[in-house]
């Protein structure tokens, strides 16, 4: 029961959509309660994952009138605005699949950020049951695999998922992708009564819509929770430091403080420890075409040199 006073609770953002969230309650009496909510003030500022409070109006719904601390947040941003997909996570679960094919692009700006912001990060490669393709999305996957990411082969519609559900056991795990990969249905499999909306491919890419709308959590059976995410058609990463950056490329690592100058753009300078290294192909081209895109992309944030 709600006091006849508004009464002041703690919750959790367990789903954002526009400017409505919805905060499940913690503690006694209300506890495990999920309240319709609305922020105070004319900014949305919260997502999914978020810890907040709330001030209950009835048992259905409420008023966040406040920010708990975020132990991580994670975000992508265009130039002109930066995009939050959810709060507090440990780890995100990048989803590709077999079909309808995807892109290593933004898988590789995807980890990009991960790494920059020192998560933890998995690659889930799904539908695996589907053959045809299978080969080609092993060759895609191998030069990160080789850098040492984690890939799981799974089918999230038949298969044994315990590999995966040992690797979610106790993180709050952010599962992100392109539209159509299975996060939704991977999510429905790990999650008991989850029954969430899953797209059919050919409508969902014909149509240009995405199935999931919003971000929504779940807990997991076995502790910890799994977050479920709308599709990304791109990962801009504006927000990023040429130094951080440079930290999402993990075969970068060894390498800093060897080039001959220290401010060593890699460009054109001689004796540069990263050409070097791409001469003698420890350091994919195509990963490094990718970074010394992000850096063209983020010029404009940059100090002049
Ligand atoms: N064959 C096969 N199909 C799968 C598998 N996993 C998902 N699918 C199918 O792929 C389609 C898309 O799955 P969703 O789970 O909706 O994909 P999503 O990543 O959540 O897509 P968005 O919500 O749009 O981002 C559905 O028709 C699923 O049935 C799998 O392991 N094998
Ligand atoms: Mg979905
Ligand atoms: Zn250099």
């Amino acid at each position: 029961m709600i006091p006849e006073n508004r009464a002041l609770f703690k919750g959790r953002v367990v789903a954002a959509y526009g400017r409505q969230y919805e905060v499940r309650l913690e503690g006694e009496g209300l506890g495990g309660n999920v309240l319709l909510c609305t922020p105070r003030g004319k900014k949305s500022l919260y997502v999914c994952g978020d810890e907040v409070e709330v001030e209950a109006a009835d048992v259905t719904q409420g008023v966040i009138t406040e920010l708990l601390p975020r132990r991580s947040i994670f975000y992508r941003a265009d130039t002109f605005k930066e995009k939050l997909i959810a709060a507090n996570v440990t780890q995100v679960v990048m989803v590709v699949a077999t079909e309808p094919g995807f892109s290593d692009e933004l898988l590789t700006r995807c980890l990009c950020a991960v790494d920059s912001q020192k998560l933890s990060g998995l690659i889930v490669f799904n539908k695996c049951d589907l053959k045809t393709h299978l080969q080609q999305g092993r060759e895609l996957l191998s030069p990160l695999v080789k850098l040492g990411y984690s890939v799981i082969e799974l089918s999230a519609l038949d298969g044994n998922l315990d590999d995966l559900r040992q690797r979610l056991s106790g993180h709050i795990s952010l599962l992100v992708g392109q539209s159509g990969m299975g996060k939704t249905t991977l999510t429905n499999a790990l999650v008991p009564g989850a029954e969430a909306r899953t797209g059919i491919i050919s409508n969902a890419l014909k149509s240009g819509k995405h199935t999931t709308t919003h971000s929504r959590w779940y807990d997991l059976p076995g502790g910890g929770a799994l977050i479920d995410s709308p599709g990304l058609q791109a990962f801009g990463l504006a927000h990023l430091t040429r130094e951080q950056i440079e930290n999402g490329f993990r075969e970068f690592w060894p390498l800093f403080g060897q080039c001959r100058f220290r401010d060593c753009r890699h460009d054109r300078e001689p004796q540069c420890a990263f050409r070097t290294a791409l001469g003698a192909g420890s350091i994919d081209p195509r990963r490094f075409k990718i970074y010394q895109s992000l850096l063209v992309e983020n010029r404009n944030h940059f100090p002049p040199s």
